[in-house]
């Protein structure tokens, strides 16, 4: 699965909370391989760089679940996840449809 979302940083890998500065919702061209969502800059990013692209935007979902994050109400279509190493993420999706696509995908790999 691959498209592009909002996301916002709320918690570090090592389970405190991301500090301000870097709790702002940034837009990624997301896609997901083998266990592993890539945040990529744009599709460009994506086609040319492949893996090497950002590898610290690089999030591990063994063992991560998404949910409808339905207690987030400044915007629509957000889904939170949450990692095995405790990071928290936000992340925005174009609709409702999407969302669940997102959601579906993550949690079900
Ligand atoms: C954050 C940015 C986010 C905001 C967050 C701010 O500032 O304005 O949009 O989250 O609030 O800290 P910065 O870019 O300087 O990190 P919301 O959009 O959800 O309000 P927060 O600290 O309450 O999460």
């Amino acid at each position: 699965k691959k498209g592009y979302v909002m996301r916002k940083c709320c918690t570090d890998p090592n389970g405190k909370k991301t500090p301000f500065g870097r709790r702002g919702w940034k837009m990624f061209y997301c896609t997901l391989r083998d266990l592993v969502l890539y945040l990529h800059k744009d599709e460009h990013g994506f086609r040319r760089s492949q893996m090497s692209d950002n590898l610290h935007n690089a999030i591990r979902i063994h063992h991560a679940l998404a949910t409808k994050a339905t207690d987030y109400t400044k915007k629509q279509h957000v889904f939170r996840l949450q990692t095995a190493d405790q990071a928290e993420y936000l992340f925005q999706t174009s609709d409702s449809k999407e969302l669940c696509s997102w959601v579906e995908t993550i949690n079900f790999v």
